[in-house]
């Protein structure tokens, strides 16, 4: 269905007029109510009185997890006083990144991820399983106010507890899984070792996103559950899922524009690119409160579309995630940077500035193990102090990125060297 029919079909120019009312009114507010902001729209010699309209957007300044990180927590933020709720998502090294909703974001968080799952093809009164976490990832509970705000039957199993996951699916027989696409492949194995047939599951509609997932994961899961499988995406920085939704027709994500504004540029020049070409996906938060942002680079990479789907919305597509423009790797769901588990090495007396981070997909989980050159020393060690040495490693990258890991502790000089940029990652998974 479509949820909200005056905006997702609405004419180019319509739209166009919505967009330039909301982004005068937003920069006339981050001058008057954001320290931050003031400051980069001075050092940018842009005052609001300059921004006309949408087309104006270009003058304005780049936002990047940077600027949310050197403020942390509460620096960026516009409304602090009426934040009704705080998500975390992990930053590089040291401080996460935090966002906060006003009660007003919320409701604005509700509707787009509404119109999302009209999208995928829910309707008023069905049941939905939430197998995204709940807590402080954005996963559980956005897609939790949308389905309240469709009228859903919630299941909020949140992630993990596999067996439970399914028995509830067999007994209650919902129509909507939301998940990691990874999770959804995960849930096959148990199911089968449960006696379940995959095939005959209740599950006809499958709301997957938060990592990267390619056309053949996407058969894999429509073959085996017997489902329709859509991508929905969306970041914490501008509002966690939410942002862009697949239809049916599975050709490209039909982006909120009214309230998250689009561009994709060229990650060297921050010009725009053609429209088709890739580049990075930038979004301006149009309506937001809590905490507005201005030209934010996501960092992933996408082309877009204006063309009307055949669905009948007029919304612009991206393509499906295409890459990243810095190293994050996704491991289950989780964001994790080099950089992160560099810090942790460094405060580890024995361990060398040398690793590499092999990722490999082990069924439907992603693996992470982390190779560390050691000192001599440690390694002339015994068999049982290397052993512990190990553990002492493992735990300490464990705390900060909060996935299991393994660690393989190797000689002096094993890893390869490189005289430019060092290669960090090999990364095996084939998705
Ligand atoms: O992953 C929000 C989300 C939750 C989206 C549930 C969809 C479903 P973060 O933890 O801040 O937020 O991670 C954001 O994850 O910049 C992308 O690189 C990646 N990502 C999110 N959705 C997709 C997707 C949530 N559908 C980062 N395909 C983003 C590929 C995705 N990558």
């Amino acid at each position: 269905m479509i949820w909200n029919e005056k905006v997702e079909c609405a004419q180019r120019r319509k739209i166009e007029d919505i967009q330039s009312q909301y982004l005068r009114k937003l920069v006339r507010h981050l001058w008057d109510n954001n320290v931050v902001y003031k400051r980069k729209l001075e050092a940018a010699g842009v005052m609001p009185r300059a921004i006309k309209g949408i087309h104006d957007i270009r003058k304005l300044p780049f936002t990047t997890k940077e600027d949310l990180r050197d403020n942390y927590p509460f620096g960026i933020f516009s409304d602090l006083r009426n934040t009704a709720e705080i998500h975390v998502s992990s930053g590089t090294t040291g401080n996460p990144t935090v966002v906060g909703y006003t009660k007003e974001d919320l409701k604005l968080w509700a509707e787009v991820i509404a119109r999302c799952l009209g999208c995928a093809g829910a309707e008023p009164g069905d049941m939905i399983q939430i197998a995204y976490g709940y807590g402080l990832f954005t996963g559980g509970l956005g897609l939790h106010y949308g389905s309240l705000e469709m009228g859903l039957k919630i299941l909020p199993t949140s992630s993990g507890q596999t067996r439970r996951q399914l028995k509830l699916m067999a007994d209650f027989k919902p129509r909507i899984l939301a998940c990691t696409p990874s999770y959804a492949i995960y849930m096959l194995d148990e199911a089968k070792a449960m006696g379940l047939d995959p095939r005959a599951s209740s599950w006809e509609i499958g709301v997957f996103g938060a990592e990267p997932w390619s056309e053949s994961m996407r058969r894999e899961i429509e073959n085996s559950w017997n489902m329709l499988a859509t991508d929905i995406y969306g970041l914490s920085e501008i509002i966690g899922p939410g942002v862009a939704q697949e239809c049916k027709h599975k050709s490209g994500l039909h982006l909120n524009w009214d309230v998250f504004f689009p561009e994709v540029i060229d990650p060297r020049t921050g010009e725009a690119v053609r429209e088709g070409e890739r580049g990075e996906l930038v979004v301006t938060t149009l309506t937001k409160r809590g905490i507005p942002l201005l030209r934010y680079r996501t960092r992933d990479i996408v082309t877009i579309n204006y063309a009307r789907c055949k669905c009948g919305r007029t919304t612009p597509r991206i393509s499906k995630i295409l890459g990243r423009t810095d190293d994050m790797l996704i491991i289950r769901g989780i964001n994790v940077f080099p950089s992160q588990i560099e810090h942790v090495l460094l405060g580890i007396e024995g361990t060398m500035p040398h690793y590499l981070l092999v990722v490999e997909r082990e069924g439907a989980m992603d693996q992470l193990e982390v190779w560390v050159e050691v000192d001599q020393r440690v390694f002339s060690d015994e068999i049982k102090e290397l052993r512990s040495f190990e553990t002492k490693v493992r735990k300490a990258i464990e705390d900060i990125l909060g996935i299991e890991v393994k660690v393989k502790l190797v000689e002096p000089k094993t890893i390869e060297r490189s005289e430019g940029k060092a290669k960090r990652v090999l990364d095996k998974r084939i998705i």
